[in-house]
Parts: structure tokens; sequence; C-alpha cells
């Protein structure tokens, strides 16, 4: 492998990690259409809005349970120097398979949780995190996992106040259902990329769909960027309509 593709890799995994639950997305987010230029506060803040705006959608669409698995991001300031070696280390010495990580959600889990002790190891520290876990999850009952390095906590939790905790000072995104979403290049919220987005994607191109919150708008313009250039027009529409992406 030449050097700028590792490099890269590296920083694709430095990205995936930071947005760390969409790695649990299956095989239709396309992590490689993350670069470089996202690695900075306002990338990253994009990338926050956009899956808050996933969880936003997700639950006026959907007629879910009133309480259910919620995963709460706590960042980790990625962008620091010193985190973004360790975690490039730890890449390379893992040898992590980005294709494995974006497929299989217990491979995800376990090399996020050994990232988190390799990290904690190296004296990394979340304060942000150990925040929201002494003042705000110590409220809450059923916590089913903790990362507090990394900053990710997974817990049950009611709607509302998951909606709620995405003005919360310690937190950087919610996601709703704890399963992380099958697809984030879904525009009609069935778990799938097909036809039926590229219809909406159609609508959204002419205005005719529109987003007023600025999180939702900012997923609507992530899930309709089908073939990831930075640009939504009619090629991302028949690309959808002729791939027929899962
Ligand atoms: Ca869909
Ligand atoms: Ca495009």
């Amino acid at each position: 492998m030449n050097k700028p593709k590792l490099f890269k890799r590296m920083i694709s995994f430095v990205l995936t990690v930071s947005l760390t639950l969409t790695i649990l997305t299956s095989s239709t987010i396309n992590v490689f259409s993350l670069e470089e230029q996202d690695l900075t506060s306002d990338g990253m803040k994009l990338g926050y809005s956009t899956l808050n705006g996933y969880t936003k959608l997700v639950l006026k669409n959907h007629n879910m349970k009133s309480t259910q698995k919620t995963a709460v991001y706590c960042g980790l300031d990625i962008s620091n120097p010193y985190t973004l070696v360790l975690v490039g280390l730890f890449y390379l010495n893992q040898n992590v398979d980005l294709d494995k990580l974006t497929k299989d959600n217990s491979y995800a889990i376990e090399t996020i949780a050994k990232l988190n002790v390799f990290l904690n190891k190296m004296g990394v520290k979340n304060k942000k995190a150990e925040e929201f876990k002494n003042n705000v999850l110590s409220s809450y009952e059923n916590i089913y996992q903790s990362f507090d390095t990394i900053g990710i906590y997974i817990f049950e939790a009611e709607n509302q106040e998951s909606l709620e905790l995405m003005n919360n000072e310690y937190v950087d995104f919610v996601l709703v259902g704890g399963e992380v979403p099958k697809s984030l290049k879904d525009m009609n919220f069935d778990g799938k990329t097909d036809k039926k987005d590229a219809l909406l994607i159609q609508k959204y191109l002419s205005k005719e769909l529109q987003f007023t919150d600025k999180d939702e708008n900012a997923y609507a313009l992530y899930a309709s960027d089908i073939n990831a250039d930075r640009s939504i027009d009619i090629v991302d529409v028949t690309d959808l309509q002729l791939q027929n992406i899962k």
C-alpha cells in the first residue's frame, strides 16, 4: 500500500472513530467519502449535526417505542495531534479492517472497546464524558455499555429525553434505537437505499421537499449525496435508479 493511500485510510479510520457509531452502519455508508478536510472542528460539528438530524427524522417518521436503547457520544477531541497519532498507531498495530468495521457490528464494538482501553492506557482524558457520566448518566437506570475514554454511552432513554440530550452541553450526538442505522443514505427510513429514496432526492432537489431544521437538513444533504462527490444533483438520482443499491 503506498503512503498517501495509507494516510487516507488512517484519516478515514480516525473520522470513523470520531463519529464512532456510524461505523456500525451497514454497507451503504461510504467511509471513504470522508476526507482529511473533515477533520476540523467544523467538519466534526457537521458530522454530529448530520447524525442528530438522522435521529430527529427517524423519531418523526417512525412509530417507535417511547423508551428505547439510545447511544450518546461525548466526544474526545480527535483533532488533538496527540490523540490523532495514538488513533493512527492503534489503526496500524491492530490492522483494523475498515470494510469489516462498516459491516460487522460486533467487530466494530470490539474495536471500539479495544481502542477505548488503549487510549485510556496512554493517558488520554475525556473530560466531557466524565462530566456527562457524573451529571447526566447517573440518573439513568439501564446502562448497557460505557466507553469512558472515547465517550460513548448506550442506555435506555425516552425519545423525548433523547431529543433533549442533543442540546446537553456534554453531548455531541444522539442515536436512538441503540442499533446503528442500517443505512445513512436513507431518505424514507426503511433501512434500505433504493429507488424510493431516489424519488425523495428528486423532490429535495426541486425543493418540493424541504427541511427547516438545521440538523435535519444536514442529514438530507448527506443522505442525498449518493455518489459522495459533495454535490447533490441528478447524477445521484440516476446512480440510485441504475444501481439499485441495497
Ligand atoms: Ca430507503
Ligand atoms: Ca453527488
